[in-house]
C-alpha cells in the first residue's frame, strides 16, 4: 500500500526579489515561502511528511512547454543590471525579473518534477511542492503574472511523456486564471483543465475574454477546458462547494483521471489582497479531500499565488494535513451559494452538458444577464480566520475500530480490535426499545456498537465498523445510545444503503438526517430529513450513485453538518465494491471523520475494503457501468424537491425579478 506525503521546498527559491519600484509586482515576496515553512515546523507537520530534495529542471525539459528563443532569453537576466532586468520585464505582463530568478524558476519547475515522479513511482502516495516562481500564467514565449515557466504546465507534459499516462486532471483553484496553462492543452483531450478564477465580467486582471464559461476547449479537446467565473468579490466556502459538487467533481469521476495536479494558489483564501474572496484556510483541506479519492489518491500540489502571508501559511498547513489523513475540519455555515455564484454554475453546466453525461440533469438554459446580487458585499470580507491550535497537531492515533461478529479476517494492525470480554457491562447505557430488549443476539449488538462508539466519541479513533445481524435494529441501537449517553451528538446523519422500510417514525426535529438508497420504489413519507433516492437497479448503476453522491448527497450532508455519520450497508443489496469505498472516504470529509459503518451479513472481501478506506489509503476509481437516464430523473426529482430547504442543491438562479 502506498503511503506518505512528500513536502518539496528549498530556501534557495526565497532568493529573489523586486529590486525596483513596481507596485503590482511588490506583493510577491520570499516570505510567501519562508512564512509558510516557518508554519508548516511550528505546526508539526514537516516532520510527518517525506523530505524530496529539489533539483534544477533540465533544458529538455523546459523546452516541452516553451520555446528556444524564450529560454534563451531568460537566462540572460543572470547578467543584467537592474536597469536591464526592468527594461527586460518591459516586454511582459505583470513580472519582474531578477539575476538569481532562471536558477529559481529551475527549481521551481524541478520541484514540481520531483513530485511527479514520487508519487508516479509510488515512493509517496501524494504531496506538495512549495515554490517559487509560480507558474499558470506562464506561455510558450511569454513570462506573465510573476509566473516564468509553467510549472504545472510542464509537470501534465513530463507525466504523459515519462509515464505515458493517458488522462490527466490539473485543478487550478488560485483566484486567477491560469491562462498559459488554458492555452497549452485547449486542444487536448487527455489534459482536463479546470480553473475558477475572478473575473468580474472581464474587469480582473488577466481581463481576457477567454476566461469566460464559453472557452470549453477546442476540436478533439471539446469540453475538456473548464473555466468558471467569479463576477463578484466575497465569495464564501459554500460558493466553492458548490463548484466542486454541482461542476468539477461530476467531470472529474467521468473523467477518470490518472493522476490530479492542483495548481495551487491560496490567493482564493479570506483575507488575501488581490482575490477579496472569503472562502477560509479549513475549506481547502475540504477542496484537498474531494480530490484525493481521484486517480487512486496521485495527487500533487504545486505553490502558485497566495499573498496574504497567514492566510496563505494556514492554507498550506491545511492542504498538507487533509493529504496526510488527518480529520477534515468542521465547516460551518454552509448554506446557498450567492446568486452570482449561481448563475456562474448555470452557465458552465449549460455550456458542458453536451460533453458530460454527469452534467445532464433537466435541460439547463444559458443565463446571460448579470444578477442583481444583494447577498454579497462589494466591500472586502473581513471574516476572522479560525486557525487551529497553533503547535500541536499530534499524529492520529489508531483510525479505525472494528467489532465483528464472529468474522474471522485478519485485521491491519493500524486498527483497534474491540475486545467483546472487555465491553462494559449494559449499565453504561439501557436500551429501551422493549422489542430488543433481552434477546442475546441484540444485547451483542448493543455492547459492541456501545464500544466502538464510546471510541469514537472518546476520540481513542477516528472511525469504526460494525459487522451486524440486523441493520435497522442497529440503526436504532445507535440513535439511542447517542440520546442517551452522548449529548454532544446533536446531529446524525444516516446513509442506509437497502430496500426496507425504515420504520422509525421520523421527527422533523433535525435531530437525525436519514438518506436512504434503494432498489425498490419505497413508499415511506419524504421531508427535509428523510430523504429516499430510489435507483433502479438494471444492469449496473454505480454511475447512478456517484452521481447521487455529487448532486444530492454530499451537498445536504455538508449542509447539515453532521456530528456523527453512520452508513448501513446491506450487502444483499448488490452494491458495488468500490463505489462503497468511494462513498465511504468521500463521507469522511464530514464530522471530522467521525464514520461508523455497519454491514449486515458482509462478505469478508467487504469488510476488507471498507477498512481499508477507513484506514485512509488509497481507493480504486469507479470505471464500468454508465449513467442511465433513469437514475438522473430520480435524482433530479429529489433534487428540485429539496433545493428550497437546502440551498446548496441549487444549480441555477431562481429568483425573478
Ligand atoms: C500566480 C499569481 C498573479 C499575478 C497578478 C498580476 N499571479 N496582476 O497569482
Ligand atoms: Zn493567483
Amino acid at each position: 500500500m502506498v503511503s506518505g506525503t512528500a513536502l518539496i521546498y528549498d530556501e534557495e527559491m526565497t532568493r529573489y526579489r523586486l529590486l525596483w519600484d513596481y507596485p503590482v509586482c511588490s506583493i510577491e515576496v520570499p516570505e510567501r515561502l519562508s512564512v509558510s515553512y516557518s508554519e508548516l515546523q511550528i505546526q508539526g507537520l514537516v516532520e510527518r511528511c517525506i523530505s524530496v530534495p529539489v533539483r534544477e529542471a533540465t533544458e529538455e525539459e523546459i523546452l516541452l512547454a516553451h520555446s528556444q528563443d524564450f529560454l534563451e532569453a531568460i537566462k540572460t537576466t543572470q547578467n543584467m543590471d537592474v536597469e536591464q532586468l526592468k527594461a527586460f520585464a518591459s516586454q511582459f505582463q505583470d513580472v519582474y525579473f531578477h539575476q538569481n530568478i532562471y536558477h529559481c524558476a529551475k527549481l521551481a519547475l524541478g520541484a514540481t518534477l520531483q513530485l511527479v515522479d514520487a508519487v508516479m513511482t509510488k515512493k509517496v502516495r501524494n504531496g506538495i511542492a512549495l515554490v517559487r516562481p509560480p507558474g499558470h500564467h506562464s506561455q510558450h514565449s511569454a513570462a506573465n503574472g510573476f509566473c516564468i515557466f509553467n510549472n504545472v504546465a510542464i509537470a501534465a507534459l513530463y507525466a504523459k511523456k515519462m509515464f505515458d499516462l493517458k488522462r490527466i486532471l490539473i485543478v487550478d483553484w488560485d483566484i486567477h486564471h491560469g491562462q498559459g496553462t488554458q492555452y497549452f492543452f485547449e486542444d487536448d483531450p487527455s489534459v482536463l483543465y479546470f480553473s475558477w478564477h475572478r473575473y468580474e465580467n472581464q474587469e480582473f486582471w488577466p481581463n481576457l475574454p477567454e476566461s469566460d464559461y464559453s472557452t470549453v476547449g477546442k476540436g478533439k479537446g471539446a469540453g475538456f477546458n473548464v473555466n468558471v467565473p467569479w463576477n463578484k468579490i466575497g465569495m464564501q466556502n459554500s460558493d466553492y462547494l458548490s463548484v466542486f459538487f454541482h461542476i468539477l467533481l461530476p467531470m472529474a469521476y467521468e473523467f477518470n483521471p490518472e493522476l490530479v495536479l492542483i495548481s495551487a494558489g491560496f490567493d482564493s483564501a479570506i483575507n488575501d489582497p488581490e482575490g477579496k474572496m472569503c472562502a477560509t484556510p479549513a475549506c481547502f483541506a475540504h477542496l484537498t479531500h474531494l480530490l484525493m479519492s481521484l486517480a487512486e489518491g496521485k495527487i500533487c500540489a504545486v505553490l502558485e499565488g497566495g499573498y496574504d502571508l497567514h492566510s496563505l501559511s494556514h492554507c498550506i498547513c491545511h492542504t498538507v494535513k487533509a493529504f496526510l489523513g488527518d480529520p477534515v475540519p468542521h465547516l460551518l455555515n454552509i448554506s446557498s451559494p450567492c446568486d452570482s455564484a449561481l448563475e456562474s454554475i448555470q452557465n458552465v453546466r449549460a455550456v458542458h452538458q453536451q460533453h458530460w453525461a454527469f452534467l445532464r440533469s433537466l435541460p439547463i438554459s444559458m443565463k446571460h444577464q448579470n444578477v442583481n446580487d444583494d447577498k454579497k458585499l462589494e466591500q472586502f470580507c473581513n471574516e476572522e480566520i479560525h486557525t487551529s491550535s497553533p503547535n500541536y497537531c499530534p499524529l492520529p492515533p489508531k483510525r479505525t475500530a472494528v467489532a465483528l461478529l464472529g468474522e474471522k479476517i485478519e485485521l491491519p494492525d493500524r486498527c483497534l480490535k474491540i475486545n467483546l470480554d472487555s465491553v462494559p457491562s449494559d449499565e453504561i447505557w439501557s436500551f429501551k426499545d422493549s422489542t430488543v430488549e433481552g434477546q442475546k443476539d441484540s444485547l451483542h449488538l448493543q455492547k459492541n456498537l456501545c464500544s466502538v462508539m464510546m471510541k469514537i466519541f472518546q476520540k481513542e479513533v477516528q472511525n469504526g465498523l460494525a459487522a451486524v445481524p440486523c441493520l435497522l435494529e442497529a440503526i436504532k441501537a445507535v440513535l439511542s445510545f447517542c440520546t442517551t449517553c452522548a449529548n454532544s451528538v446533536s446531529r446524525i446523519l444516516v446513509l442506509y444503503l437497502g430496500d426496507k422500510d425504515y420504520p422509525v417514525s421520523l421527527e422533523d426535529d433535525g435531530n437525525l438526517l436519514l438518506i436512504q438508497m434503494s432498489t425498490k420504489k419505497l413508499k415511506g413519507r419524504e421531508s427535509k430529513y428523510h430523504i429516499p433516492i430510489f435507483l433502479p437497479k438494471e444492469g449496473n448503476n454505480v454511475k447512478g450513485v456517484l452521481h447521487a453522491l455529487f448532486s444530492l448527497i454530499l451537498p445536504v450532508a455538508y449542509m447539515y453538518n453532521p456530528d456523527l455519520v453512520v452508513t448501513a450497508l446491506s450487502c444483499q443489496s448488490g452494491v458495488d465494491k468500490k463505489i462503497l469505498n468511494q462513498l465511504t472516504s468521500l463521507l469522511q470529509g464530514l464530522a471530522e471523520g467521525q464514520l461508523l459503518c455497519l454491514i449486515h451479513d458482509p462478505e469478508v472481501s467487504f469488510l476488507e475494503d471498507t477498512i481499508c478506506s477507513l484506514l485512509g489509503d488509497p481507493i480504486l476509481p469507479v470505471t464500468d457501468g454508465v449513467l442511465q437516464g433513469e437514475a438522473i430523473q430520480e435524482v433530479e426529482q429529489q433534487r428540485q424537491r429539496l433545493q428550497e430547504q437546502w440551498g446548496i442543491l441549487k444549480t441555477q438562479v431562481t429568483r425573478t425579478e
